[in-house]
């Protein structure tokens, strides 16, 4: 008897779990489909794809206890996929259905005018209550149930709330009876997420399960704002490593190299060659970041522990305990593709990112695998891949929103009058009067690395955006090695060129010095997402000054963080 939370295999569930615990409300996770009778209230958080949901929930017995569960009047909570199983179908998966409680179909956002996975804080606003200020909470989706009263009344009067991204409103949540369902994440969407859970939980069973529907006779007709208020995203990032006695630690590089200066020997030199740099605890440092209003938390790990069994990963421990104090979105990276461990085990990308997925992660970001994936399909001349990159696999089970690839691009300075190499076209020429020095009369154009930099590649950052987005990849990190911890401002020229390149959002990393530096950043380039490492750690700037610049400058961001 009691609370139960469904999981299908698929997608950070955990996510949920600690909320519940860190809200003090204790629960169990269905594991037969008898439990659905034991159930007195039930919480579905699902993420992925509507086909994998599915699909999941029929080969383990829970689809029709499911729909069983939910006519049955007890307290019903989806998130997400919880949320659109609930309609009948969804174009993303036309053979499969579900469970046709809510009378329409969940469709594509259109992409003409706008990124798509649509990702990050947006408001979701009152149907009844219009005029009550809307709260924020973090969105990742790229399919919706849009608000059309006038085609589809009896789907529309379900609407609880209503979310604006571009010209397109859709249900961000909906409510009647016993049944209530999110769009957004409320498990990732800080204080006012955890208030909701907690308020929904803490309302008296009778309540949550009223018999009768609550639905407006006639739904009204919301015209679309001037501005959606999707805001841009503010991303704490933490390059996890070993120091030199094994402690794992939050480090920093300039242009990655991330050991102490030392003199070299003759006065006034120096060259690197010292300790690791040692900038906190990861975990201590994470939850700091949340406190102080981080959108997201990314932690990378910059050396893949390669010699750890899988199991034995002491990054899956950090993401764990990270896991149990952030309530926002927790991206992951470093070493995700096929590895094996030192007892010759094979583990595929896709099992490794399960780990960490399991562990409390949001998202897994690809580095170098993703390199040789778009080589891969650049090479076979294919528009899609064969579905066996770490891209493709990840993006299949748990959706391409779950996919990061972070790209560390070079530049590689040429000479614009003879340069007659494949990437002409992306060639950036720098005016002869540009602020920065490293650009001044040059030209150049963006090549792609692997290992953290080591290694450069043919392949520009263009022929591999293009590639990863279509091999599934929801979000792409672009990191600059030439402006990694200078502080001298993120490098627009390459945001731009790749953000001309694909449709999905785009984070931009690498340079931050100043709290305009970001300003400058959404200002220029478009971009969605704006992470900054070294000023953070050295406590240079506060999250909250960045946005408060940003918001000065009618920038939306989230600022109602507690
Ligand atoms: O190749 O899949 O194992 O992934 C490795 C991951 O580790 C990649 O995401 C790669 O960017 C990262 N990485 C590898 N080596 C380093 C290094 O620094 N030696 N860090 C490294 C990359 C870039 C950002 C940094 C921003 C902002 N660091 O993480 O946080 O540049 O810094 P700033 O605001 O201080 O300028 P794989």
């Amino acid at each position: 008897m009691g609370l139960f939370l469904l999981d299908y295999g698929a997608g950070n569930v955990q996510s949920l779990a600690n909320s519940l615990t860190k809200l003090g409300h204790s629960f169990q996770w269905i594991s037969s489909p008898t439990d659905f009778q034991k159930a007195t209230s039930l919480i579905f958080p699902g993420v992925g794809a509507f086909e994998t949901a599915v699909e999941n929930l029929t080969k383990k017995g829970l689809l029709e206890p499911l729909k069983e569960y939910v006519q049955s009047g007890k307290p019903y909570f989806g998130i997400c996929i919880g949320m659109q199983i609930l309609f009948q179908a969804s174009e993303e998966s036309p053979n499969f259905h579900g469970l046709g409680v809510v009378p329409t179909t969940i469709n594509r956002f259109d992409d003409s005018a706008k990124t798509v996975p649509h990702m990050g804080w947006n408001s979701a606003d009152l149907v009844q209550s219009p005029d009550v200020e809307p709260a924020f909470y973090y969105f990742v989706h790229s399919y919706c149930a849009k608000y059309r009263p006038a085609d589809r009344p009896d789907a529309a009067s379900w609407a609880y709330t209503t979310t604006q991204y571009g010209g397109e409103i859709f249900i961000s949540s909906v409510r009647r009876g016993n049944v209530f369902g999110t769009q957004f994440h409320p498990e990732k969407s800080g204080a006012a997420g955890l208030a909701l859970i907690d308020k929904w939980l803490r309302t008296p069973e009778a309540e949550r399960s009223a018999p009768k529907p609550e639905a407006l006779c006639s739904p009204p007709t919301l015209s679309l704002k001037p501005r959606d208020n999707l805001s841009k995203r503010i991303i704490a990032c933490m390059d996890v490593r070993s120091d030199d006695d094994g402690n794992l630690i939050v480090t920093k590089g300039d242009q990655y190299d991330v050991r102490e200066k030392v003199p070299s020997g003759h006065s006034m030199q120096v060259k690197t060659g010292g300790a690791v740099r040692n900038l906190g605890k990861p975990v201590t440092l994470a939850s700091k970041y949340y406190a102080a209003g981080a959108d997201e938390i990314c932690l990378l790990n910059i050396t893949s522990f390669r010699h750890s069994p899988l199991q034995d990963q002491p990054m899956l421990a950090v993401v764990r305990a990270a896991a149990e104090c952030v309530f926002v979105p927790l991206t992951i990276g470093g070493g995700i593709k096929d590895t094996i461990d030192p007892d010759k085990t094979k583990r595929s990308a896709l099992e490794v990112a399960s780990e960490y997925f399991r562990a409390g992660a949001d998202k897994v970001s690809i580095g170098s695998d993703a390199v040789y994936a778009a080589e891969k399909l650049l090479a076979s001349g294919q528009k899609h891949g064969d579905g066996t990159s770490s891209i493709e696999t990840i993006a299949h089970t748990y959706g391409r929103q779950a996919v990061v690839v972070s790209i560390d691009p070079r530049r590689v300075y040429v000479d614009p009058t003879t340069y007659d190499g494949p990437h002409q076209d992306e060639l950036i020429l720098g005016s002869l009067d540009s602020a920065f020095e490293s650009d001044r009369g040059r030209s150049w154009w963006y090549a792609c690395t692997v290992s953290g930099g080591r290694e450069t590649r043919s392949i520009s950052v263009c022929q591999l955006a293009r590639a990863v987005e279509a091999l599934g990849a929801g979000e792409i990190l672009v990191n600059s090695i030439d402006r990694d911890g200078t502080g001298l401002g993120f490098d627009s020229n390459l945001l731009r060129l790749i953000k001309g390149c694909v449709k999905v959002p785009v984070v931009a990393s690498s340079g931050a010095g100043r709290k305009e530096h970001f300003l400058d950043v959404f200002e220029q380039t478009g971009v969605e997402a704006a992470l900054a490492a070294g000023i953070f750690h050295r406590a240079e700037v506060d999250i909250g000054e960045v946005k408060e610049c940003l918001a000065r400058h009618d920038i939306k961001v989230r600022t109602h963080i507690s």
